[in-house]
């Protein structure tokens, strides 16, 4: 309703507008110019309008840069985030460069070469020379930029499997992830969304042995120094899976697995003593600090100080609460990232403990009558205890 009024008052102003230039135009002394073609006023006018609207497009840019450009992203954090930069750098300076040169020389030439009464335009049909020289430029300027970022992309892409990548499955869903370890064998296990069940939230696949060592996960850990290579799959729909100080992004598609691998460089530490962080999470932290005083104020809770943390993140609108689909990454030494791996159940023991809790009810139920429930052959009441376990233990899991 609202937008609906908002339309009518925008309509009803713009009638207002023309009638006041009708207005205008009629009060107009009888031996002014009436006519619709441009005179050398108007022509002059609008040249000064072109430089002055270059002008503005000039000054704005600067000003982005300058009060923006603290907002892009510190030094990579993985090996070849270095050339991911290097190759978008070169990109943005090479097309920087011309915009600003081809952008100012059209509106200088509109200012210089304005309609004028006493001028008339030179009848000029073609220059093959001239035709040559901004065609041969660009394709091999742009030859150039495509041949280097294919270089860069296939060495981006390219997993070397003689590095020994250790192989990490990332799962998505709506609205999380998961990571999976592929164990002592660095082999995941089959997998497949029909064998999701229970505790068994990523659907793998129980029979296949390479299953039992995996280990899943809600916090991916990662040791510094060590190739990576992430296997990707989704649960319901496209999602995408972005780790910004990693210089990584790779879609995630249901109904098939898609791969990216890299080697992290900088541990979580590392980059929550850098300058960059540190003066990142000293502003963010002011700006909580005020708010806080004004909550305070109200009677509301106050916000956390904050701390860095790398996140993968979903970069694919794929639901509702899409916004809050992430799992904290922590880059760690290879020591501390051994002893966190250390801890994590493997698969297959949470397998045997889901069905020794379902084999031995009175575990989750506690209701403290294990005998009527032993005597009991109603198979309606031992998928009621089936269920109900099952539930606990993957809600322990979700959460
Ligand atoms: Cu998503």
């Amino acid at each position: 309703m609202t937008v609906f009024l908002v339309i009518i008052v925008l309509a009803l102003l713009a009638v207002t507008g023309w009638q006041i230039s009708k207005i205008f135009q009629l009060s107009k002394r009888p031996d002014a110019d009436t006519s619709q073609v441009a005179n050398d006023k108007d022509n002059h006018l609008h040249g000064i309008l072109m430089l002055a609207f270059v002008i503005f497009l000039y000054v704005i840019t600067v000003y982005c840069f300058w009060e923006y450009g603290r907002f892009y992203l510190p030094e990579a954090a993985s090996e070849h985030g270095g050339e991911y930069d290097t190759l978008m750098f070169i990109s943005i300076g090479l097309i920087m460069f011309v915009q600003i040169i081809t952008q100012g020389l059209l509106h200088y030439f509109a200012y210089k070469y304005k309609g004028k009464k006493t001028q008339k335009a030179l009848f000029y049909a073609d220059n093959d020379k001239l035709e040559f020289i901004w065609t041969i430029i660009p394709v091999i300027t742009l030859a150039g930029l495509i041949i280097y970022g294919l270089f860069t992309w296939s060495d981006i892409m390219n997993v070397n499997e003689d590095e020994d990548p250790m192989v990490i499955e990332l799962y998505a869903y709506q609205f999380d992830w998961r990571a999976r370890y592929s164990g002592e064998d660095n082999t995941l296990g089959k997998a497949n969304v029909r064998f999701i069940e229970g505790v068994n939230q990523l659907g793998v696949d129980e029979s296949d042995s390479y299953g039992k060592d995996d280990k899943i996960v809600t916090e991916l850990h990662l040791p510094v120094g060590q190739p990576v290579l992430f296997k990707f799959r989704s649960q319901d729909v496209l999602h995408s899976a972005y780790f910004p100080f990693f210089r990584a992004q790779m879609n995630v598609v249901p109904g098939m697995i898609t791969q990216f691998g890299f080697t992290p460089t900088i541990t979580t530490e590392e980059m929550r003593e850098s300058e960059y962080m540190v003066d990142k999470v000293k502003s963010v932290n002011e700006e909580r600090n005020e708010k806080n005083e004004e909550l305070r104020a109200q009677g509301e809770p106050t916000l956390d100080s904050y701390e860095f943390d790398y996140f993968l993140l979903c970069n694919k609108i794929c639901g509702q609460a899409h916004y809050n689909m992430q799992m904290k990454i922590i880059v760690e030494s290879e020591e501390d990232f051994n002893a966190w791996l250390e801890e994590q159940p493997t698969f297959g023991s949470t397998m045997e403990e889901s069905s020794e809790n379902v084999d031995r009810p009175e575990d989750t139920a506690g209701d403290g009558t294990p005998e009527n429930m032993e005597g009991n052959d109603d198979a309606e009441g031992e998928n009621e205890t089936e269920n109900s376990s099952q539930e606990v233990d993957a809600v322990a899991v979700v959460e």
